[in-house]
């Protein structure tokens, strides 16, 4: 009986969640902006990757929404590279949800561009919870292990692309990537996987393409 009721309350906050996110989503679409949830565990090169994406986008107005527990570390990195961008913090929740987003896009108050919301670092809750993206963005790294499509498959399922970041480091470590591909395709069998360094900045230009064809489609 407990674990029913347990259940239901889930589901009502996941199904308000989802409410809003769509809302946000189709008002974000009206503005002309393509939004992508950028997810990944602590340390795996998120705001890294996202300095590399937007100095590539040319024409196209780059918005940064970051997600932290605690401090700005982030946003003032990427204020000072010139980038509009504002900070949330959850202070303490695992995951950034939908009328978070709601209200920092209203404070954002953005039109005609590509938004990032870099979620908090965490494998788990973030893939839970929609929050008005059209696109999900995980960052997953060498150094983290070929074994975490297996352990944390949801990240992996809901991705709309991967990116496999930290390959510079690939000669000190025992990365298996054949093992890797195996546990991400027997979960998604569309999403690109994309190999990339933040620091020799390979692969960032198959990123960008990646986006633009979103956005132009
Ligand atoms: N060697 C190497 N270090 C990286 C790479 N990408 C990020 N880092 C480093 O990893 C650390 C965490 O990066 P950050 O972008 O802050 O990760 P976030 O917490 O996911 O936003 C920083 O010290 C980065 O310089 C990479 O491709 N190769
Ligand atoms: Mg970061």
């Amino acid at each position: 009986m407990s674990e029913n009721k347990e259940i239901e309350i889930m589901q009502s906050v996941y199904d308000k969640n989802d409410e809003v996110a769509a809302r946000i989503n189709s008002e974000l679409t009206q503005s002309g902006i393509y939004a992508i949830n950028v997810m990944g565990a602590p340390g795996a090169g998120k705001t890294t990757s996202l300095i590399q994406i937007v100095k590539r986008l040319n024409d196209v107005t780059p918005y940064v929404i970051e997600g932290d527990i605690e401090a700005d570390f982030d946003t003032k990195t990427l204020q000072a590279l010139g980038i509009k961008a504002i900070q949330i913090n959850t202070g303490g929740a695992c995951h950034l949800d939908s009328p978070l987003i709601g209200k920092a896009v209203e404070d954002l108050g953005i039109k005609n561009g590509v938004l990032f919301i870099e979620n908090i670092g965490n494998l788990v809750c973030p893939a839970e919870f929609m929050i008005g993206e059209h696109a999900k963005m995980l960052i997953s790294t060498v150094t983290e292990g070929s074994d975490k499509p297996y352990k944390y498959p949801l990240a992996f399922e809901k991705a709309d692309i991967i990116l496999l970041n930290k390959c510079d480091l690939i000669p000190y470590i025992d990365f298996d990537e054949d093992f890797f591909m195996k546990g991400v395709r027997a979960l998604n069998k569309t999403a690109p996987v994309i190999k990339v360094s933040g620091k020799t900045e390979e692969g960032f230009d198959k990123v960008v393409s990646w986006i633009m064809d979103k956005l132009n489609a």
